[in-house]
């Protein structure tokens, strides 16, 4: 199916010498005359630059190290930022973890007793007691006060996860492919990105882009990062072209499955600005691994005039948003909220616009950034 999408998208594309076989490969980059070929053909609108990316399509923001990403020989939570993340984390941090510790030390503590104590040579004739009503009351129902204890916080976490967005609501839709990463804003004039990873330097063949440190760390970089406005509630809306693929990034506390056919949604306001890093979460196939995730989260000024430069539109007309209100959806708009967005989404899936040609030869491809 898809061996008949890719050739015919780069002839439309006036891509005739590309052949198809390099297009398979879902490869970062391309060699520099097919680049510069397909961003020449593909970008006529660009006029205001994109304002995450340097003049040689480098970004120019960097992660910040231990935020958003992997920390080396660290275990433990990613700090969040997110309130429905930073709520989790504080559940994790003071309720879970100390009751679980509580209750391991004591259950533990008890075996050592009883096997100390009662073990044979300290306790030869063994007590005949089978029951204790008080003691079977309490072992009871002190467990079943717990669960209900930890119910509460846990139900209102969850509640908090898949409450609908608001109306003034960013919405981004992520698309897993075998494998790569597919993005778009259907509230935003239909912006499109194709995210693949970058590979290292020593991998790619002369005049293709490589990752460097200020993409991010290996196997996290990708060559589009997904921007999205600060301080905005974000509609996250999944889904997949072939298998189940799953959005997941650790600092904002999400992990969304991307079922083939089906829409998955939940919500999100990121609170900082800044860049942070996710992975594929459902093993979906051989290059499992190789399809990263990475947010850059700016102002909202920033995220409109990013809309502009790939010739997107903000809802709402004013090309201006200083407001959280004028950066979302208005209620006129058709393409808003619930159930008017569903259909075009749907159809779109079935549709598979997303290519696995490199975004460098996508319509808002990060541009000819490895030469
Ligand atoms: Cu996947």
């Amino acid at each position: 199916m898809r061996s008949f999408m890719v050739p015919s998208i780069l002839l439309a594309a006036g891509l005739a010498f590309a052949s198809p076989g390099s297009a398979q490969t879902a490869a970062p980059a391309q060699p520099a005359a097919a680049t510069a070929a397909s961003a020449a053909a593909a970008a006529p609108a660009a006029k205001v630059a994109d304002p995450t990316l340097d003049a040689a399509g480098r970004p120019l923001r960097q992660a910040e190290p231990g935020v958003g990403e992997p920390v080396d020989k660290a275990f433990y939570l990613q700090q969040q930022v997110t309130p429905t993340g930073q709520e989790a984390h504080w559940f994790h941090d003071v309720i879970l973890l100390p009751l679980i510790t509580v209750i391991s030390i004591f259950v533990l503590a008890l075996l050592v007793w009883v096997i100390i104590r009662y073990r044979r040579a300290a306790n030869p004739t063994p007590s005949r007691t089978s029951h204790n009503t008080a003691i079977e009351i309490i072992w009871t129902l002190a467990p079943v006060l717990i669960l209900v204890a930890i119910a509460i916080p846990s139900i209102k976490l969850l509640a908090a996860q898949f409450k609908p967005a608001p109306k003034n609501a960013v919405t981004l839709k992520a698309i897993g492919n075998q494998w790569f990463w597919s993005y778009e804003y259907p509230d935003n004039g239909g912006i499109q990105l194709t995210a693949n990873m970058l590979k290292e330097g020593d991998q790619v063949g002369k005049d293709q882009r490589y990752r460097t440190d200020a993409d991010g760390p290996r196997l996290l970089a990708t060559d589009q990062r997904v921007v999205l406005p600060v301080g905005v509630p974000i509609r996250l809306v999944t889904t997949a072209t072939d298998v189940i693929h799953s959005w997941a990034v650790p600092a904002f506390w999400i992990k969304l499955d991307a079922i083939p056919g089906r829409l998955n949604e939940t919500s999100f306001i990121i609170q900082k600005e800044g860049v942070y890093f996710g992975q594929c979460s459902e093993l979906c196939g051989a290059r499992h691994a190789f399809m990263p995730i990475a947010v850059e989260a700016v102002s909202p000024a920033k995220f409109a005039q990013w809309v502009a430069s790939k010739g997107g539109t903000m809802p709402g007309a004013a090309a201006e948003p200083a407001s959280t209100t004028a950066i979302g959806n208005d209620a006129s708009d058709a393409t808003a909220n619930g159930a008017a967005e569903a259909a075009p989404t749907v159809a779109a899936t079935a549709t598979p616009a997303p290519s696995n040609q490199p975004a460098t030869a996508n319509p808002a491809g990060a541009g000819n950034t490895g030469n």
